[in-house]
């Protein structure tokens, strides 16, 4: 039996979390196309016949302007320690640049296998992925490289057999039915997350949190209360539109992938509060789930 621990890393948007939605085939990361999506890490379990793979999906790594950022670069960093693989997820649609260099020293210092993931490829002709892929071959002696397409989620089989290769025995860790462990109520706010950063622009989805406030399971279905913060009044106003226009939209898309997700009808309530500059506050950052937590 073969057991192990694989980090998928790399910039914002480069598709880490839709590739880690593939692989385990369960949408357990939220995906958006706005850059810094995830905040902090998602394991997806996954199961062969003689082997466990805990995949963990990170915030990509950017330059950080607010505590909340540098929290979420330092949960990637912290990741990538005492994994036995990595895979660097690389969006091939774009030529290498200053921020791979520097998640490419990143993940190089983590000394274990690292693979090149090229993503995005269904967008590539083929002499663009070997333009773009011999420009990150020439800069690091890669393990293996895969070029995929996580949104097409082609067979990831190859991938699964070559990484199992590489990992060490030992006995799984996880009973085969779990798929994630991140806790219920966190990934009902990620899905309440993923429709802001789907529905608003600039700023608004960077500066917005989102908490349960309350969930109880009644006879017909389930009944959440939840609290989106932001951090100033103009972005409450964006957040709940026009006659609460906003809100409702966000609450009709968030109410059925949550209904997908607990398999029952769902009352779902928005609210919308302002927590002034809470990506800066240490405690706020902690109590919302997101980023490394120092020990
Ligand atoms: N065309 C194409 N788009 C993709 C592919 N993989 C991901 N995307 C898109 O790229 C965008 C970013 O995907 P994510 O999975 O959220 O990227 P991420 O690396 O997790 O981003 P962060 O969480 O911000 O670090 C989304 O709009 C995805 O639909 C792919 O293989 N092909
Ligand atoms: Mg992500």
């Amino acid at each position: 039996m073969k057991f192990g621990f694989v980090a998928l890393a790399g910039r914002p948007n480069a598709g880490k979390s839709t590739l880690i939605n593939g692989l385990v085939n369960e949408k357990i990361a939220i995906v958006s196309p706005k850059p810094q999506t995830t905040r902090s890490e998602i394991r997806g379990i996954v199961n062969t016949e003689d082997a466990q793979i805990v995949f963990t999906d990170t915030p990509g790594i950017h330059k950080a302007r607010h505590r909340l950022e540098t929290r979420m670069n330092k949960e990637a960093a912290n990741v990538i320690q005492g994994v036995d693989v990595i895979y660097l997820v690389t969006d091939g649609t774009k030529a290498f640049g200053t921020g791979d260099e520097f998640v490419l020293n990143m993940v190089k210092q983590a000394g274990v296998p690292v693979f090149l993931i090229f993503n995005k490829i269904d967008c590539l002709r083929k002499e663009q992925v070997l333009n773009h892929l011999s420009s990150w071959q020439e800069r690091y002696a890669f393990a293996e490289f895969f070029p995929v397409s996580a949104l097409k989620a082609d067979s990831f089989d190859d991938l699964l057999n070559t990484t199992i290769a590489y990992l060490p025995e030992g006995e799984a860790m996880y009973p085969r039915e779990i798929v994630s462990d991140n806790p219920e109520n966190f990934r009902l706010a990620e899905i309440i997350r993923e429709k802001i950063l789907y529905c608003t622009e600039e700023e608004v989805p960077h500066a917005t949190a989102v908490i349960i406030e309350r969930k109880e399971y009644v006879k017909d279905g389930c009944e959440i209360q939840a609290m989106i913060l932001v951090e100033k009044p103009g972005q409450k106003a964006i957040v709940i539109g026009k006659q609460g226009s906003m809100l409702k939209k966000i609450g009709i898309a968030a109410r059925k992938d949550i209904e997908q997700f607990l398999g029952c009808h769902v009352r779902l309530s928005l609210f919308v509060r302002v927590e002034k500059e809470w990506r800066d506050i240490d405690s706020r950052i902690t109590q919302y789930g997101y980023g490394h937590v120092d020990e």
